[in-house]
């Protein structure tokens, strides 16, 4: 059974169900690490016929032969997707084309006014990179953005160009936490705080999924040979960091989950499309 935090979830509806009003299009950011697992199946119910636009965000951080997959199954679920890279720029010009066109027909025209700009709501669970995607489209760091929950205050509308105004206030979602597989994964990208699962089942979780998936970067990355049992993985990335003592097993795993965080094993995706042709 997954829930879903039914009271945080709650006031995260209310709050984006207060501006939907004003907003032309939601866009929908999702890490591309973990495209299932970071997503919020309860926003499609919250935003009803808005127009959604998924933005695949990090896509540097992910292995780019699985995010291909994701955006061709998200568009044929029949949403509008890109992938983007708020930190590299790739794609963030397509934003506000896509945002248009996906606007443009539920937008009232003023006869005789110039067509105004689109409004966008960005909305994702914690980490996704909201913060960042807003301050790079906007060119600067649009301080209103980390607002704190409860200050009352007018809304802002940032103006991005011509075509395009994101509200100050991100719709921050909530993750779905109780399944141990979505969880492990949103603790692994730093989407939920890595005290809620202690660090050696998160490790132990990170090294199983590399073992199967990317046999390639625990050799290149520890010289660790395929076929070993946990234990020895363990042991060997132990040693080959100089890591000794009584606590070795754990502060392996530690050291694992760094760099996997720094990029040091490589573009991962944990949420797996397997090719079936
Ligand atoms: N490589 C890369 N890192 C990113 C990208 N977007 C965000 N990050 C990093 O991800 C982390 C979280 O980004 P934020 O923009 O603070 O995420 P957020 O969704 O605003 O997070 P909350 O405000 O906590 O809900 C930061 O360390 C960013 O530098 C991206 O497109 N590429
Ligand atoms: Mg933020």
């Amino acid at each position: 059974m997954i829930h879903w935090f039914p009271g945080h979830m709650a006031k995260a509806r209310k709050e984006i169900e207060k501006v939907l009003p004003l907003i032309d299009v939601v866009f929908e950011l999702v890490d591309a690490r973990v495209p299932d697992s970071s997503r919020n199946p309860m926003l499609a119910g919250i935003i009803k016929d808005k127009p959604r636009l998924v933005l695949l965000t990090k896509a540097t951080l992910a292995d780019p032969t699985q995010t291909p997959l994701w955006e061709r199954r998200i568009r044929a679920a029949g949403d509008e997707v890109l992938v983007v890279d708020a930190v590299s720029g790739e794609n963030m010009k397509k934003i506000a084309p896509v945002a248009r066109g996906l606007a443009g027909a539920k937008m009232k025209k003023v006869p005789g006014m110039k067509d105004r700009p689109v409004r966008a709501l960005v909305a994702g669970i914690p980490n996704v990179g909201k913060s960042t995607l807003i301050n790079r489209l906007s060119g600067r760091r649009a301080a209103a953005v980390g607002a704190k929950p409860g200050v009352t205050r007018a809304q802002q509308w940032i103006r991005i160009n011509p075509e395009l105004e994101l509200l100050d206030t991100p719709g921050v979602l909530w993750p779905k936490l109780d399944d141990q597989v979505v969880a492990t994964h949103l603790a692994l990208t730093g989407a939920i705080k890595s005290e809620v699962l202690p660090q050696i089942e998160l490790g132990e979780c990170l090294i199983n999924f590399m073992n199967a998936h990317y046999p390639a970067a625990l050799k290149e990355r520890y010289g660790i040979e395929a076929g070993l049992s946990l234990e020895a993985i363990v042991r060997r990335i132990a040693k080959s960091r100089g890591i000794a003592g009584d606590d070795y097993y754990e502060r392996a795993l530690v050291i694992v989950i760094n760099d996997f965080n720094n990029l040091r094993l490589g573009r991962i995706t944990l949420d797996r499309i397997e090719k079936t042709n």
